[in-house]
């Protein structure tokens, strides 16, 4: 018997919504239930493209411009999706705290450049580089409201982690849900989470979309989606 393979699960949210804190408990937890798991962060800052990336977004003086930082952000998916597939046939189940969800509305929801050019990046561009890039079984939204998000602790010196664009990526990653078409992902992809409770809480529904994703696999073809 050839050993199933492991589920694809991408964690989302905003900032402040708890998503390496529920990273973290779900590992665990996979774990303790026999199941093999592995955690990988996007954007993953240890390779060389990972280092321009931390560099653009820790400092002011790293300048790119926003189609450049998009599509190394995208690359820095790209040089992951060997050992992505290899894990997931191995029988090892993957999170991912952030994925092509993230890269999209991040992008999309930046001010516009007044020089050259005006428009803000669109939606259907931002999610061009990430077509064939291995689909999720599953995407756990951890949904905050910006009530809740305003109480918990203050935003540290990253780039984008400023109230105006956190309230437009709000918006996009609504607009990706409903329209159920980030990256064409259809709505029933998505699981969303109250992520205003308590730790314990919101991992015990997060849980429950692990569940959710893990019986997809079982019932599904075997395969890797591709993300269209
Ligand atoms: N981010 C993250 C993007 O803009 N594009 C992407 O493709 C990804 C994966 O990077 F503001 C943004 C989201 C966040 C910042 O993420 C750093 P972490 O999770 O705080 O490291
Ligand atoms: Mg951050």
């Amino acid at each position: 018997m050839t050993t199933p393979r492991g589920a694809l699960i991408a964690i989302e949210g905003l900032d402040r919504a708890g998503k390496s804190t529920q990273c973290d408990i779900l590992l665990n937890r996979l774990r303790a239930a026999g199941i093999p798991a592995k955690l990988q962060k996007f954007p993953d800052r240890t390779t060389p493209i990972g280092h321009m990336i931390n560099s653009y977004l820790t400092t002011t003086s790293t300048n790119l411009d926003d189609q450049s930082i998009h599509l190394l952000f995208s690359a820095n998916r790209w040089e992951s999706r060997d050992s992505i597939l290899s894990t997931l046939q191995a029988g090892t189940t993957l999170l991912l705290d952030r994925y092509v969800y993230s890269g999209i509305v991040f992008s999309a929801a930046k001010p516009a450049e007044v020089i050259p050019d005006p428009k803000p990046l669109s939606i259907s561009w931002c999610k061009a580089p990430d077509v064939g890039l291995p689909r999720p079984d599953i995407i756990i939204f951890l949904n905050i409201g910006q009530e809740e998000a305003e109480k918990r602790a203050g935003f540290g010196e990253e780039r984008y982690e400023k109230r105006e664009m956190q309230e437009k990526v709000r918006g996009l990653f609504e607009r990706l849900r409903g329209e159920g078409s980030g990256s064409s992902t259809d709505k029933e992809d998505w699981w969303v989470v109250d992520a205003g409770g308590s730790i314990e809480e919101v991992a015990g529904e997060v849980w429950k979309g692990v569940e959710e994703g893990l019986r997809r696999v079982r019932e599904g073809s075997g395969e890797v989606r591709s993300i269209e």
